[in-house]
């Protein structure tokens, strides 16, 4: 029987931290949609299409993950692609207070949809798109925290402001 994972996030941009928990959901599911959501509240730095090209390259790789966005309720989402389950990322005891709140709410929402956690590998559990982005502005070393086309993407961005 299929069992298709949701992994969403805001992946502005995806990094190390994030491919290792789709990485490691694909390994677990038969099929893996990530899901940019278009989040109105965020000021993103790339676009939702330069979001989906760019893990769309980093996770060709893996043969069964999909990459969409979606603007509307995460649960609308995973009910529509028929997902079993929604896959989030842990890094330490500060994500837990807010994927609690979240995943309360989103049991509310719909009870026959699973969150699972998966503990980052510990050489991410500091990384985020946002410390990403601030070394690579300041022109840091980013190259063991992102996929070597995501580290460009940022260059690039950042060499034309
Ligand atoms: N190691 C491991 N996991 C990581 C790392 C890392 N270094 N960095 C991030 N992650 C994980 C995060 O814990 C998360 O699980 C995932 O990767 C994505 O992270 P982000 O930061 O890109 O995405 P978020 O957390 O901003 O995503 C929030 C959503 C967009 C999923 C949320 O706002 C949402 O569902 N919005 C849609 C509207 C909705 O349904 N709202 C109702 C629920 S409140």
């Amino acid at each position: 029987m299929s069992k298709i994972a949701v992994v969403p996030g805001s992946f502005d941009p995806i990094t190390n931290g994030h491919l290792d928990i789709i990485e490691r959901a694909a390994k677990v599911f038969t099929e893996v949609r990530v899901a940019v959501m278009n989040n109105s509240s965020k000021n993103p730095l790339f676009t939702v299409e330069e979001r989906i090209e760019l893990i769309r390259e980093v996770t060709a790789k893996f043969g069964n993950v999909q990459v969409e966005s979606s603007s509307g309720l995460l649960m609308d989402y995973a009910h529509k692609v028929g997902a079993s389950a929604i896959v989030r990322g842990l890094r330490a005891v500060s994500d837990f207070e807010y994927e609690m709140q979240i995943t309360s709410m989103n049991r509310m929402l719909d009870e026959s949809i699973e969150t699972f956690f998966v503990m980052t590998n510990n050489q991410y559990s500091f990384l985020s798109s946002s410390i990403v982005k601030e070394v690579a502005q300041y022109g840091g070393d980013i190259s063991a925290l992102v996929p070597p086309v995501v580290q460009h993407a940022l260059n690039d961005k950042f060499n034309k402001k």
